[in-house]
């Protein structure tokens, strides 16, 4: 078994093995509402940097107990009394973890519940797809404790939900949870049940894509977001004549073209 993918060589993840190559990947210090130290984030590095390689096709990305992530371990860094090289090098670790998730091509489902707060944002905005419940409550607290953000909320939540919206939240903290938050783009998926159903059934249905489409859907598209217009029309034209030429995807054109495949259909998905 390739090392990235065995449970045993994590301390504070969890790690289970599902078909297809799915596995779900859960932050598992509950006692501490999966606060995020040192040694959490240097694990997300070690598996996300590893994932591609050692075969895994799809991740549920979960947080063990009520709360999927309460952000940057506060104790640990109040405790530790960093200086500002210290902390700065901290946040390029996190930026590590979270741009190895956001750009590796391996689809990412966050499985959302309880608190999704400060670093917890940062962490379920580097994934692709968002799934909440109705436990699920977002928000940036770090105004209110004297600190800024340091994991990319400034890039992606404001992608998410603009600019103005995250100030707010961060100067404010100013609470979003329900159908609110799923129409401002915090998530994509509200459901009644349980946000762990629904993201293993949707990463057991993209575990099903080629791998070399979902590489592409998972990393090009944040790449192009990040070029000019005209640049990511030429970089799009490229991924495409490598993707849509893969020898992989002749036998799904075939069914189409055979009428073997399935057609797309309203109230599909
Ligand atoms: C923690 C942390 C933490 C809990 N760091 N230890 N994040 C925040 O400002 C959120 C801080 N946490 C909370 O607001 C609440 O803990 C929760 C709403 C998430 C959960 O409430 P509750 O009542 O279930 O739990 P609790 O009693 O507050 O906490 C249980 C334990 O978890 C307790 O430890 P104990 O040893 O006293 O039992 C807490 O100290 C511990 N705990 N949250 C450390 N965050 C790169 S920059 C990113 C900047 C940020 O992320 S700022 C946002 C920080």
């Amino acid at each position: 078994m390739n090392d990235v993918v065995n449970p045993d060589t994590y301390e504070r993840l969890a790690l289970t093995a599902h078909d297809n190559g799915l596995y779900v990947l859960s932050l598992n210090r509950p006692e501490k509402r999966n606060a995020l130290d040192v040694v959490t984030i240097e694990e997300l590095i070690r598996f996300f940097s590893g994932a591609r390689i050692a075969g895994v096709k799809a991740v549920v990305l979960a947080g063990a107990g009520d709360h999927f992530c309460a952000g940057l371990d506060l104790v640990e860094h109040w405790k530790a009394d960093r200086s500002a090289d210290d902390f700065m090098h901290v946040c390029l670790r996190w930026h590590e973890a979270f741009n190895k998730m956001e750009y590796g091509g391996v689809p990412i489902i966050a499985a959302l519940k309880g608190a999704v707060v400060g670093g917890g944002l940062e962490l379920a905005s580097a994934a692709h797809v968002r799934v909440m419940d109705d436990t699920t409550y977002f928000a940036l607290p770090e105004g209110q404790r004297g600190i800024f953000t340091g994991g990319g909320a400034t890039i992606r939540v404001s992608d998410m939900i603009g600019k103005y919206r995250m100030i707010d939240m961060v100067l404010t903290g100013r609470v979003y949870q329900g159908q609110e938050a799923v129409d401002l783009g915090l998530a994509q998926y509200l459901v009644e049940g349980s946000s762990m159903d629904k993201a293993m059934e949707l990463a057991s249905k993209v575990a099903q894509n080629l791998p070399l489409t979902n590489f592409a859907i998972c990393s090009a598209v944040s790449h192009m977001n990040n070029m000019s217009g005209m640049d990511a029309a030429y970089a799009e034209a490229f991924v495409g004549g490598i993707v849509n030429t893969q020898p992989d995807a002749r036998a799904r054109l075939e069914a189409f073209a055979n009428r073997t495949a399935a057609r797309v259909r309203p109230n599909d998905g």
